[in-house]
């Protein structure tokens, strides 16, 4: 099962000079590290391509350079910190980190001492949410009670009806966003997503065509912070490439999270300074 694959680095050794005593930060010691990394190895296993997965060798020089790095008293706190780093890269799901400090000031002659943390991610997400086939403002209401599944929702916002953009002739579209924290990685929340369009009759004839739901994806992990999800895939593209002309987008976004904001190439805006350059004319309230 792909939800159990894994990569496992193990043995990473390098020399540090966390502890708590003296000749402990004076002289330094051997610090070894296992990386345990939860993650679907299936498209890389079908694509045999590095972009699919997670370079070992990366989490290797991230792991050194936290062992050469600052000096902590704890080997707890130093797994912690390589824990982070590793749930920074959005293909980890779990991670499990094992610190051994095979010299440490025991006392007495031991073979070894390791702590071992387990941890999972949780990476805030923001799901823009149209319909224009059937009762949309209901699909709407049904899609953010099936994403409850997958995302701890902070926040919906109200449903706007808007003026179609691209595509061919087609009715008003009922557009919302949804803000949160997920559990998943991108690539899984997006399995989610087009399970729960599928369970909405979603069909794809033609592309910016009519639909019954879509859902997509804006932004995964905090925009500007480490954990910042940025893919470059044909399945899966982060931030949106065109969230930011996108008014059906930015209004709703903006409803749900007035302090929102989003990466356009190399710069991060507020949602409200680039909803203020696009035509939002379109776009209203449904109701209003
Ligand atoms: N994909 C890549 N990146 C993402 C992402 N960040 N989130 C891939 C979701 N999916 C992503 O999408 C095609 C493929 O994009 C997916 O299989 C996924 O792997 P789709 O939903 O099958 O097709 P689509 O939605 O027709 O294409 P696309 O390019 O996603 O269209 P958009 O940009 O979503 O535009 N006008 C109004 N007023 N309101 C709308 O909601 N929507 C569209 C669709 C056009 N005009 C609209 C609206
Ligand atoms: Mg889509």
């Amino acid at each position: 099962m792909a939800e159990r694959d894994s990569i496992e680095l193990l043995g990473v050794r390098a020399k540090g000079y966390h502890g708590v005593f003296p000749e402990e930060r004076r002289e330094g010691q051997d610090f070894v590290v296992d990386v345990i990394m939860t993650t679907d190895l299936s498209r890389a296993g079908a694509s045999d391509d590095l972009g699919d997965t997670v370079s070992y060798a990366e989490i290797a020089a991230d792991v050194v350079a936290r062992i050469e790095g600052e000096p902590l008293d704890l080997i707890e706190a130093l797994g912690e910190r390589i824990a982070a780093d590793v749930l920074h890269r959005p293909e980890i799901a779990e991670v499990e980190v094992v610190v051994h400090k095979p010299q440490a000031p025991v006392g007495v002659p031991f073979g070894d001492v390791r702590v071992r943390l387990h941890r999972t991610r949780s990476s805030a997400v923001t799901i823009a949410l149209g319909s224009n086939l059937g009762d949309s403002t209901g699909t709407l209401g049904e899609a953010v009670e099936a994403l409850r599944e997958h995302v701890e929702i902070a926040a919906v916002s109200r449903p706007y009806v808007t003026v179609p953009v691209g595509g061919p002739e087609q009715p008003d579209y009922v557009n919302a966003v949804v803000t949160g924290t997920t559990r998943l990685t991108p690539w899984a929340l997006l399995d989610a997503l087009h399970d729960i369009e599928a369970g909405h009759g979603r069909t794809r004839e033609v592309r910016w065509g009519p639909r019954t739901l879509d859902l997509d994806i804006i932004t995964f992990g905090t925009t500007g912070g480490p954990d910042e999800a940025r893919l470059d895939r044909d399945l899966l593209t982060l931030p949106h490439p065109r969230a930011h002309e996108r008014a059906f987008v930015l209004v709703p976004w903006l409803d749900a999270d007035a302090e929102a904001v989003l990466r356009v190439g190399d710069e991060v805006h507020p949602v409200a300074a680039i909803v203020a350059e696009v035509d939002s004319g379109g776009v209203r309230p449904v109701g209003a």
